[in-house]
């Protein structure tokens, strides 16, 4: 699906940019070309078809210490509810500037629920995910199926379905918001609608609906209406299990068997149960482990993506310029920006990338250093 690639020669790009018109009559032809709606390819100061990605996003990291503390203060001074939504506040690159966008493609976003707070009911066609780096108590509603969320459970909102938030708790939670919304945005196939408020159910089982349906290693229901879906129906994946796996293939690779990404590099990916494909659509999840010491080989990919640090303490390598990682730490990586980790402890990962739309659109490629 990916094309393994070999490095290309760092040449400048071979566009020709001769576009000061010398002559009158070549003026009456630009004025005429601007007149008819019409732009000649020589004109343009934009390399539009570049050697190899320049993308405007940069490399960045966003520290949890950073953003938690602000998160809190919007807690105290921002209500949530009508209007507002969600209390959701979105990294944004540097590299766009005013943009609330990690990468072209990808939003990022920390939501912070205050004690008794309910965020409403909506549905709308971009997919979503969160992420919860620590706490418990929030519940959101899927489709009128209450889901938990605790430390280290990915819990889907796939487009379309229709998700609120409560907190019936004593203490505020925050986690990560991912979605599609500037791919979506930037395609104009978004639709949002209103829920109905105060028809959900108010208790949390331990186990959603979905996953009794869903959640059964390697078990799939034979019902007629349990049928394949682009998206999984899956709306919970939990920590344990997640543990579990990359325990297990750490100890696989040091008896001496297959399993790993890498020496040192264990990772798995949030799947659809009826399909085996990606969670959502247009955003692949992923959890890696990497063992204390260890370091993951350069690589750069088309496509981007956005990490998290869930546990332990590394560094990460972008395009050259080192940055120290800690518990909660945000990184965006743009296109063709080259990445290593090292893990300095255990380092748990959370990773999410546009890579299902890379492939499907066969632009998906990969260059080991
Ligand atoms: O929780 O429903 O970060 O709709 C952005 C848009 C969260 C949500 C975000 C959303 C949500
Ligand atoms: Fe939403």
């Amino acid at each position: 699906m990916t094309t393994d690639i070999t490095a290309v020669p760092d040449t400048t790009s071979a566009a020709d940019t001769t576009d000061t018109p010398h002559t009158a009559d070549e003026k009456q032809l630009y004025d005429d070309f601007a007149h008819h709606g019409l732009i000649p390819l020589w004109t343009q100061r934009e390399d539009l078809m570049p050697v190899r990605p320049t993308p405007k996003a940069i490399p960045h990291v966003w520290h949890w210490g950073d953003l938690y503390p602000l998160a809190a203060r919007a807690g105290e001074l921002v209500p949530v509810g009508r209007g507002g939504e969600r209390r959701a506040i979105a990294i944004s690159n540097p590299g766009l500037p005013g943009l609330p966008y990690a990468t072209p493609t990808l939003w990022a976003a920390i939501q912070y629920l205050g004690p008794g707070e309910v965020a409403p009911a909506h549905r709308h066609s971009q997919n979503a995910f969160r992420f919860v780096l620590e706490g418990e108590g929030v519940w959101t509603v899927v489709d009128g199926d209450p889901v938990a969320m605790r430390r280290g459970d990915l819990l889907l909102t796939p487009g379309w379905r229709f998700h609120g938030h409560h907190n019936p708790h004593p203490r505020p939670m925050a986690w990560l918001d991912g979605l599609d919304i500037p791919l979506v945005h930037s395609i104009d196939a978004g639709f949002f609608e209103f829920g109905e408020d105060g028809v959900e159910e108010r208790t949390t089982p331990h186990r959603s609906r979905a996953e009794r349906l869903w959640g059964q290693p390697g078990l799939r229901p034979v019902s007629a209406t349990a049928h394949d879906t682009p998206n999984s129906p899956l709306s919970a994946y939990r920590w344990e299990h997640t543990d579990a796996a990359l325990t297990a293939q750490l100890e696989l690779a040091a008896e001496g068997h297959p399993g790993v990404v890498e020496p040192g590099h264990a990772a798995v990916r949030f799947t659809n149960p009826t399909t085996g494909s990606d969670a959502l659509t247009t955003l692949r999840t992923e959890m890696h482990r990497i063992a204390g010491g260890q370091h993951t080989a350069a690589v750069r990919e088309t496509g981007s993506s956005v990490w998290q640090v869930f546990d332990g303490t590394g560094a990460i390598t972008l395009d050259g310029t080192r940055r120290d990682l800690a518990h909660g730490d945000l990184i965006a990586v743009p296109s063709w920006c080259q990445v290593t980790i090292e893990a300095h402890s255990d380092l748990d990962l959370f990773r999410f990338s546009d890579a299902p739309v890379m492939e499907r659109l066969n632009l998906a490629r990969r260059e080991y250093a």
